[in-house]
């Protein structure tokens, strides 16, 4: 894959000493909020760890990586201008255009002069006489500021695979998070690549096209969709265009950021043929949230899940040709349960007779040595090896910064048995930090920049709040944190969710707590509760002069 040219404007020459917003992470969420802050008169800076806005499309580089919501939805919907004028090409854009969307945004809105780039933010603490964090960066500099947002994302924080050696290849090694922007090129070279989640997945057919051979090492199966991606016709940006208000209305009512038909029948009350024939179309139209809606059940109910499974066994039977790699190849947890994936010719790779599949829950992954990767049975030798194995998820980006609230405690130990907020967006003990797609919001779990707005939008809101009443901090109670917490386990206890190990209930970090992070009860609804503790006078926080 060519990386796109990896031209970032100069940052300003020095860092103030003292602003009323300090943010961290100039993706997505930084980039609004700082258009945001900038419209209320607030002084604001963003520090970034890369060299250019982008966030995840700025580190995610890998060969095949695109977005599965589809383009015209996964934009900004702040700006009719921005909406009317910017051209996308795809149905899922690729990274690189996904990155020059960001780009644009960046010079139309001037986001530019106010973003220190390749500044990692290293501790926050809260001063409670002067009622404002003091941010400290790895470069030394130290900022003041009367609020700090962390809009550090949710799947920031990489992970390698906790095995022995991992220094001792001696060939080139890969983190799909971290893809060199000048590309790789694979042509001639025996690759391994461990993990299949969507990264994996994603890269491996475009991987298997280049390489000479190509063995991919799975712990657990993906359910995995093909996009049907393509070009956008004219006619289709047209009506979007014309219909972006409406649209965007029934983005933010909806339960994925997406909006999709409510679906009011069960899997387990239809005919054989009428189910088959809905998973059918599901699968045909190149959408996630298709099969992840296509009865009301599939995400509660056990046994209507498991007609969805049965249906997505049988299509990888049809289409990889080996049975034994067929049958390694299908997941058993509950679909959905994991995040799913969207893919141009995954299953259809594993035919390539450059291709192979090692189980590792047959043979276990044992160490990486200099020649390649030894399992339980085997040694593989490679010229490079490609880590596709996630992300520390949701907590990683904050806890890995040394935040420090009231009387010096740690949220990384406040979070020591999983993360605690009120409603995603603020925790209780950390006064005026307020955390963009936090965990505890649905965040992951819908169209992120659903997400991200309606976050951004509160927030600013929030500021503007307490500035009009006189008022300096905002901080959420424990009972009303407490309360949440609790809200947001019952959802997810109502669903299939914490039935599988996956990143959401922090089960691919050893360990790391157990809980179900993001908030399953859909954007809608959860728009509905944060709008109604804003009109309630920010209800569950204290607020003090
Ligand atoms: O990471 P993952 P990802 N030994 O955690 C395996 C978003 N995203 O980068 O499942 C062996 O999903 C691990 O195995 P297991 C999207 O939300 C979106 O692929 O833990 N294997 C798994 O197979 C996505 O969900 C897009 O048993 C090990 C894989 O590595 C999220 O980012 C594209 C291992 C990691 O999969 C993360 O996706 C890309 C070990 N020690 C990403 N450790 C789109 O928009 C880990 N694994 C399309």
């Amino acid at each position: 894959m060519s990386a796109p040219s990896h031209d970032p404007q100069p940052a300003s020459p020095t860092v103030p000493s003292s602003v009323d917003v300090a943010v961290v992470g100039a993706g997505f969420s930084g980039m609004y909020l700082l258009h945001r802050l900038r419209e209320l008169n607030l002084s604001a800076i963003v520090f970034e760890a890369g060299g250019d806005v982008g966030g995840t499309w700025y580190w995610n580089r890998y060969p095949g990586a695109r977005v599965d919501v589809e383009s015209l939805a996964y934009s900004y919907s702040f700006s009719e201008e921005l909406e009317q004028e910017y051209e996308w090409q795809e149905r899922y854009p690729t990274q690189p255009e996904i990155l020059s969307y960001a780009r644009h945004v960046a010079d139309r809105f001037d986001l530019r002069r106010d973003i220190f780039f390749e500044t990692r933010v290293t501790a926050a603490s809260y001063d409670e006489q002067a009622r404002t964090w003091l941010v400290r960066t790895g470069h030394g500099d130290e900022v003041t500021a009367r609020f700090l947002v962390m809009a550090t994302g949710c799947l920031s924080s990489s992970k390698l695979p906790e095995i022995p050696g991992l220094d001792r290849f001696e060939g080139p090694t890969y983190h799909t998070a971290h893809w060199p922007h000048e590309g790789v090129d694979f042509t001639g070279m025996r690759v391994g690549l461990i993990g299949t989640g969507s990264s994996g997945v994603q890269s491996i057919p475009v991987i298997a096209e280049q390489a000479t051979a190509l063995t991919v090492f799975q712990r657990t199966p993906a359910y995995s969709l093909p996009a049907r991606n393509r070009t956008l016709r004219p006619d289709e940006i047209a009506d979007m265009r014309a219909n972006y208000r409406a649209f965007r209305q029934a983005q933010r009512e909806s339960g994925f950021g997406v909006p999709t038909p409510i679906p009011e029948k069960s899997a387990l009350e239809v005919s054989e043929e009428e189910r088959d024939a809905t998973f059918e179309q599901a699968w045909e139209s190149g959408s996630l949230v298709n099969l992840l809606t296509a009865f009301h059940d599939l995400s509660i109910d056990q046994a209507a899940n498991d007609t969805a499974k049965r249906f997505i066994h049988r299509k990888i039977h049809q289409i990889v040709r080996d049975p034994r790699t067929a049958a390694d190849l299908c997941p058993e947890y509950p679909v959905g349960t994991k995040r799913p994936c969207l893919d141009t010719d995954y299953y259809e790779t594993f035919n390539r007779p450059n291709v192979r599949l090692v189980n590792l829950r047959r043979t276990p992954l044992v160490e990486i040595t200099d020649r390649g990767v030894r399992t339980s049975d085997d040694e593989y030798a490679f010229d490079a090896i490609v880590y596709a194995t996630g992300f520390d998820a949701m907590t990683g980006a904050l806890t890995n910064v040394d935040i420090r609230g009231r009387g010096g405690a740690s949220l990384k130990e406040a979070w020591s048995a999983g993360p605690r907020t009120y409603l995603g967006i603020g925790s209780a003990g950390y006064p005026n930090l307020f955390m963009i797609t936090g965990p505890g919001s649905p965040s992951v779990l819908s169209n992120m920049v659903v997400s991200i707005e309606q976050h951004v939008d509160w927030v600013i809101d929030a500021i503007e709040h307490l500035d009009r009443q006189g008022l300096r901090t905002i901080e959420p109670t424990e009972e009303a944190q407490d309360a949440w917490v609790d809200h947001v386990n019952l959802i997810a206890g109502a669903t299939l969710y914490p039935k599988a190990n996956s990143w959401y209930m922090g089960a691919n970090v050893p360990g790391k707590p157990q809980v179900f992070m993001p908030y399953a009860g859909g954007v809608g609804e959860y728009r509905k509760t944060c709008d109604e503790v804003a009109a309630q006078g920010y209800k569950g926080f204290a607020l003090s002069t």
